[in-house]
């Protein structure tokens, strides 16, 4: 069922965002620069509803919870809604979607039950395994669902195929309990709960295979979301403390991203293509943000929302690579309600050149050092704006010379009389593998204007593999793709 738009409502939110720019006018006028950032906060809350949450989005779609009864989907307006309430369903909530499937849960026939749907609520699917007493799907990513099951001692983590019969059991030996949050790239993260006490894990398809996320001295911790081997969650103290974290497949990786400037609340909800979203608490209120990659990268999206916003969380991101979309809700008190609301900023491709002056590329991931990136300009273009301490490649940040800035220069790189900006990156962060041909550029312009590049690379063993293979006698490998 689709709800015919109100243009009085829908259009509430959908407004430049002043306080922010007036901020970001500021910045770029000490700088000389232009701001060209783009950011939309798009009002997602049906016509009629007195309550409404995004909480998973995948392309141009955007699933979540209203006061209907249940689970929704938007493709990017608040007036393109459509009820996936399954029929017979009491109630029901759409936590993900990717590739067109939304998956959630449905309360039907006086239980819980898993389940998929694919844009409409008779296309509503049962992901309940045979003999468990209840189940919820909570993430999806390509075909592929995460969630838990409960057969009778707690929940169990569990991963499907699109099927009830696909079921797999993820759940640890040893836990007491345990579900699994999120799913991506052949990752699943989630929790298990081991003498009383939650621990982030992290499973790649089976329960044998899982590892442990819980960083040291921290008390609890969860993961929510994982991407291109990215994992997010939080962890927390004794004393309720809680900090938004990042992973990147050890528990050792933990990457606090706890903003400096916020009170001891804060939790990482989601991740996509090298963004982390979530909230931390701020002068007393929530505030949905995103990070790249460290707390210092911290953007603040609720002061991107009008002032009658007394609060907002963010729950999901999908960069497809064009485009930046941040799910959630905030409480406006100009409605007295909590609406759902999407975040949406435009990327901008940029050329950039992995080695200026090699056409190799080649990169030793064990070299320890540092390897030279450059941001072209162009006619429409001006590298020189992008902020140093933005930049990635393959998400490692640039290179520290010990004092905590970025080292960089400006050159002209290419000849054609225009300044490029050249980045250190360090080699012993690069997320990249054996396997890798090519490497991301991430980063923005100090007016906020998110930027990618992507060049060629070529990963080049280091010794000791070489002379370490060799000795184990590893027949398996062709030895001149090892030292090409
Ligand atoms: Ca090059
Ligand atoms: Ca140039």
């Amino acid at each position: 069922m689709k709800q015919s738009p109100a243009a009085n409502l829908s259009s509430l939110i959908s407004l430049p965002a002043i306080r922010h720019w007036a901020a970001v006018a500021l910045i770029t006028s000490v700088l000389g620069g232009t701001s060209n950032a783009q950011w939309n906060v798009v009002g997602l809350h049906p016509v009629g509803a007195t309550r409404s949450q995004a909480l998973g989005v995948g392309g141009n779609q955007q699933v979540g919870t209203t006061s209907f009864g249940g689970a929704i989907l938007w493709s990017g307006t608040a007036a393109s809604w459509v009820n996936l309430n399954p029929p017979g369903s009491a109630f029901s909530t759409a936590f993900g979607v990717s590739s067109g499937q939304q998956v959630g849960w449905a309360f039907i026939a006086g239980g819980v039950r898993a389940g998929t749907w694919g844009g409409t609520a008779a296309s509503w699917v049962s992901l309940h395994p045979p003999g468990a007493f209840y189940s919820a799907a909570r993430g999806g990513d390509g075909g592929w669902q995460v969630g838990e099951a409960s057969f009778g001692e707690g929940g169990h983590a569990g991963l499907w195929a699109g099927t009830a019969a696909s079921f797999v059991d993820l759940h640890p030996a040893g836990a007491s309990d345990s579900s699994a949050n999120g799913v991506g790239g052949g990752q699943q993260v989630g929790y298990a709960v081991v003498r009383g006490r939650t621990r982030a894990r992290l499973w790649s398809g089976s329960p044998d295979s899982w590892v442990n996320l819980h960083p040291t001295g921290w008390g609890e911790s969860e993961s929510t979301g994982v991407s291109s081997r990215q994992q997010v969650g939080y962890a927390m103290l004794n004393d309720g403390e809680r900090h938004a974290g990042l992973w990147t497949g050890t528990a050792a990786s933990w990457v606090d991203l706890h903003p400096a400037n916020a009170e001891p609340r804060s939790w990482a909800t989601g991740v996509s293509g090298g963004y982390q979203v979530g909230f931390a608490s701020i002068s007393g209120a929530d505030h949905a943000g995103m990070w790249s990659g460290r707390a210092s990268s911290w953007v603040d999206l609720h002061a991107l929302l009008p002032g009658s916003f007394l609060y907002s969380q963010a729950s999901g991101i999908h960069n497809d690579v064009h485009t930046i979309r941040i799910v959630g809700q905030g409480y406006n008190t100009a409605t007295n309600r909590v609406e759902a609301l999407m975040w949406v900023a435009p990327v901008l491709h940029v050329s950039i050149d992995v080695k200026p002056g090699s056409l190799a590329n080649t990169i030793n991931l064990g070299s320890n050092g540092s390897i030279p990136v450059a941001v072209l300009s162009n006619a429409d273009f001006d590298a020189t704006q992008v902020d140093p301490a933005s930049v990635r490649l393959a998400n490692s940040i640039a290179w520290n010379r010990g004092n905590g800035m970025p080292l960089f220069s400006f050159e002209d790189v290419n000849g054609d009389g225009l300044m490029d900006l050249v980045v250190q990156i360090g080699t012993h962060s690069l997320q990249l593998t054996a396997g890798d041909t090519e490497a991301v550029l991430q980063g923005s312009t100090f007016g906020g204007q998110l930027i990618r590049g992507v060049d060629h690379v070529k990963i080049v063993p280091q010794s000791g593999m070489i002379h370490a293979r060799s000795q184990s006698g590893n027949g398996g490998h062709c030895p001149s793709r090892l030292t090409e």
